[in-house]
């Protein structure tokens, strides 16, 4: 018996008032639910003001708010320190931060990162624009056509050279949660730095950092309920404290002269400029509405969801669907269907008010593997019904009979 009201919950998510909307595309960005939307625009209304600047009672008021944010997210993953978490806008910053300054600064030629071919984009380019710098080796955990890690080669990718290994917690083409505990143990037996990316795990999953033990990690606000141009970076205090800035200016300063300056401490360090505070205090009710319909309840009604559209999508003619071993993954599906293209797919769902996503995703690497330029993906999330799965499966049925009567 599911712990999710979702009368209750769809009402809180204006964008639903539209009720021919079937939006399943939660893993590239998921809806706002009420709660979020007022937290941000009572900021902009009641309490509007720059932060660590003014000595006034809404800067004040303001500074707070954006400090209640941080402490909500250090709580969220079980970090201690709430100096660990950095507010960056997004996975892709927060992983870019930590290759300009943590590896351009202490890697060098002859020193390996190991990454694998199940990675996003965001957690490939950093890599091979610190390796064309440096000279380091970039390395990969190959994949299985399942969708799984082939982790036979381990030991041979896993040496002293590593000097990182990085890695998606969850897989936001096949779904594929990562056994990412085993990885970090195997990087912490050659001192290997250790960072994950999860963004698609955060939405839905439990997070300690304390219990995987790894060094960095990141997600976004958007995919979680709250704003765009939020995410975060979590980072051992004493690593972050170690690295060089990242971006210069406002507030990530101790002293400036004419000559040289001085940094201010972690996480400030590394939150140069105003920063973002609508958007941490909007992170922060996301984080607040999340807790409040419990963690484990959104993981098993997104998990309920993804078995009903696996069971139903398995049975249309036609339809292959990537990766996917029992128990392995989560709320998101990735498919083709025989003779139609994904992007002409997406537009016949579209046309159906069914909202997926079509094209690579941001994860070449897989497409190549896979053999295929593009696929589409559903993805679930906690407003999403089984009738919206039924839908899909119709329209799905329907497109394919069209094309097969070309
Ligand atoms: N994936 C998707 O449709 P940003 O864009 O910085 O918020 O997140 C980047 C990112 C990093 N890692 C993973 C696993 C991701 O899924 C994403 C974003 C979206 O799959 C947009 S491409």
């Amino acid at each position: 018996m599911s712990k999710i009201d979702i009368n209750k919950i769809r009402s809180d998510f204006p964008i639903f008032a539209n009720k021919s909307l079937v939006y399943l595309d939660s893993a590239a960005t998921t809806q706002k639910p009420k709660q979020v939307i007022n937290a941000v625009s009572d900021f902009y209304s009641n309490y509007y003001a720059n932060v660590h600047r003014g000595i006034y009672e809404l800067s004040m008021r303001a500074t707070e708010a954006y400090h209640s944010a941080r402490l909500k997210v250090a709580n969220l993953i079980n970090v201690s320190d709430w100096r660990s978490i950095v507010f960056t806008s997004g996975t892709t910053e927060s992983i870019n931060l930590v290759a300009y300054s943590w590896a351009r600064k202490n890697l060098k030629n002859g020193d390996e990162i190991l990454i694998t071919e199940m990675e996003h984009h965001s957690n490939i380019v950093p890599w091979q624009l610190v390796a064309q710098e440096t000279g380091v080796k970039l390395k990969y955990i190959p994949i299985n056509t399942d969708g799984t890690l082939d982790q036979s080669n381990i030991d041979e990718l896993i040496t002293n050279k590593t000097k990182l290994v990085s890695v998606i917690y969850q897989s936001n083409v096949f779904g594929t949660i990562n056994p990412i505990k085993d990885i970090i143990v195997k990087a912490k037996s050659v001192n290997a730095l250790t960072f994950i990316d999860a963004a698609q795990s955060i939405p839905h999953s439990h997070i300690d950092v304390q219990d995987l033990n790894c060094d960095f990690l990141a997600f976004s606000g958007h995919k979680m309920l709250g704003p765009t141009g939020i995410g975060v970076l979590y980072g051992k205090p004493e690593l972050l404290d170690s690295m060089i800035p990242f971006m210069g200016g406002g507030d990530m300063i101790n002293s400036v002269t004419m000559t040289e300056s001085t940094w201010n401490d972690i996480p400030y360090k590394f939150e140069a400029g105003t920063p973002k505070i609508a958007q941490a205090i909007g992170l922060g009710a996301a984080i607040d509405y999340i807790n409040e319909i419990g963690l484990t309840n959104i993981q098993d009604y997104v998990k309920h969801l993804l078995n009903i559209a696996l069971d139903k999508l398995r049975i249309i003619d036609g339809l292959t669907i990537y990766g996917h071993q029992v128990g392995k993954s989560s709320s998101v599906i990735s498919f083709n269907l025989d003779g139609v293209h994904p992007h002409d797919l997406a537009q016949f769902l579209d046309q159906d008010g069914i909202a997926v996503r079509a094209g690579h995703h941001c994860a070449q690497p897989i497409m190549d593997r896979l053999g295929v330029s593009s696929t589409i993906r559903a993805s679930f999330y906690l407003y999403n019904t089984e009738e919206e799965i039924d839908k899909l499966c119709v329209s799905l049925k329907k497109t394919a009979n069209f094309f097969k009567e070309l």
